[in-house]
C-alpha cells in the first residue's frame, strides 16, 4: 500500500491497519516488534513520511501535517497499549504467585529449654524464694579447694568416690562436686553471713552407667551464721522438698558421712512415683534419696575465715538430673546428654 502514491487517505489506511496490528499485540514482545514495523527508523510510516517528496508540491503541507497527526496518534496508541500490557501482565505474575490467605499456616517449631535446665531454674526459684542467693563458682579447681580445705586430706578415702579428672597441671582439676565453691563464697563473703545456693557442672571420671554420668550438674547450698542448728537445716530442706515435690510429701533424714559436714545425712522424700508403697523406681523402699546435707565441719568453717565457735552453718548438695528422674520416671541418665528430640520434645 506504501508503495501507492501517498495522499491523506492512503496514510489513513495505514493508521488503520497500524492500530489493528496495535490490538492484536498481546505481549510485550509483539509491542515492541509493531513499534519497529510502523514507528522505527525503517517502520512503514516512517518511511512512508520520508517519501513526501515524491508528491506534487501542493500536496505536500497537507500531507506532512496528516502525517505528524498519524505519528502522534499512533505513539500515544502505543503508550496507552503498553501500559494496558505492563498492567496486565503484572496482574498475570501477581495471580501465579498470589498467596492464598485461606490455606492453613506451616506450625513454626518453638524450641524449648533442656530438662536439666528446666529442673535448675525450678530450684533456683525455691531457693529464690526461701532468700538464697545464686553463687557461681568455678569448674576447673585446685585440689586444695576440690579436696583438702573440704577436709579431705592426701590418701583420704573418700577421696576415692569421686574419681578425677586431673589436669595436665600438677593440682589441677575439674571440680567434682560443687563444695569448693563454699571455701571461695566464705573465704569472699567472711565475716558476714551467708545464704547462696552454688549450682554447677561437675565431673567424675566414671564408668557411665544408667544412673552415673562423667557430667552431671549439682546445686550446692550453704548457710553460716549465728546460731544456725541441725533444726534449721531440717526444717528448710523439708520446706525445699514440699515446695519441689509437692505439699504433704514425707521426708526423713539418714545419718551419711562427709568429711565437711559433721554430723552429716541423706534426705529422702517419700517416693514420688508410687507414694511410698513400693516400685521399681524406688526399689520398693518406698523412699527416694535427693540430696547429701550436714552441719558445715568446723574445720570446714575455719578454713573459709569463720570463727567456729563464733558462727555454724549447714550445707547441702543435690544433683538436678537425678531429680529430674525421679520426677518424671526417666530411667536412664544418659538421655540427659544423648541430644535425641524425641526425648528431649516430652519436657
Ligand atoms: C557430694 O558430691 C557432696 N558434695 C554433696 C554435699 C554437699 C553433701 C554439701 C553435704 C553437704 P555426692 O557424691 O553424693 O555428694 O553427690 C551429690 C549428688 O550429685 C548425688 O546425690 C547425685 O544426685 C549427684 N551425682 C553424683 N555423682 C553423679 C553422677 N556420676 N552422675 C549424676 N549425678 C551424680
Amino acid at each position: 500500500m506504501h508503495d501507492q502514491p501517498l495522499t491523506g487517505l492512503t496514510l489513513g489506511q495505514l493508521a488503520a491497519e497500524a492500530l489493528a496490528d496495535l490490538g492484536a499485540a498481546a505481549d510485550s514482545q509483539a509491542l515492541e516488534s509493531w513499534y519497529a514495523t510502523y514507528l522505527g527508523r525503517k517502520g512503514r510510516i516512517t518511511q512512508a513520511v520520508r517519501r513526501v517528496g515524491e508528491l506534487p508540491r501542493e500536496e505536500r503541507p497537507t500531507f506532512g501535517q496528516r502525517a505528524n497527526e498519524v505519528k502522534r496518534e499512533l505513539e500515544a496508541a502505543y503508550e496507552q497499549r503498553a501500559q494496558a500490557l505492563k498492567a496486565a501482565e503484572m496482574q498475570k505474575a501477581l495471580a501465579i504467585s498470589a498467596i492464598d490467605v485461606t490455606l492453613p499456616g506451616r506450625p513454626v517449631a518453638r524450641g524449648r529449654l533442656h530438662p536439666s535446665t528446666q529442673v535448675l531454674r525450678r530450684i533456683y526459684q525455691i531457693w529464690a524464694d526461701m532468700g538464697f542467693q545464686i553463687y557461681l563458682s568455678r569448674d576447673v579447681e585446685t585440689d586444695e579447694y576440690n579436696f583438702q580445705l573440704l577436709n579431705f586430706p592426701p590418701g583420704h578415702p573418700a577421696r576415692d568416690m569421686q574419681d578425677s579428672f586431673y589436669t595436665t597441671t600438677e593440682g589441677i582439676l575439674l571440680r567434682t562436686h560443687t563444695s569448693p565453691g563454699q571455701i571461695r563464697a566464705m573465704r569472699q563473703f567472711c565475716p558476714e553471713p551467708i545464704r547462696v545456693i552454688l549450682p554447677g557442672m561437675c565431673y567424675r571420671y566414671e564408668q557411665v552407667t544408667a544412673r552415673h554420668e562423667m557430667q552431671f550438674y549439682q546445686v550446692e547450698g550453704l548457710v553460716v551464721g549465728y546460731k544456725i542448728r541441725f533444726t534449721d537445716l531440717k526444717g528448710t530442706l523439708n520446706d525445699f522438698a514440699q515446695r519441689m515435690f509437692g505439699a504433704g510429701r514425707k521426708t526423713r533424714f539418714r545419718a551419711s558421712y562427709f568429711p565437711f559436714t559433721e554430723p552429716s545425712a541423706e534426705l529422702d522424700v517419700d517416693c514420688i512415683l508410687c507414694g511410698g508403697r513400693g516400685c521399681r523406681v524406688c526399689k520398693y523402699s518406698g523412699w527416694l534419696e535427693i540430696l547429701g546435707c550436714g552441719m558445715v565441719n568446723p574445720v570446714v568453717l575455719q578454713n573459709g575465715g569463720y570463727d567456729p565457735t563464733v558462727f555454724s552453718g549447714y550445707a547441702f548438695g543435690m544433683g538436678p538430673e537425678r531429680i529430674a528422674m525421679l520426677s518424671n520416671g526417666i530411667e536412664d541418665i544418659r538421655y540427659f546428654w544423648a541430644d535425641d528430640l524425641r526425648f528431649l520434645e516430652q519436657f
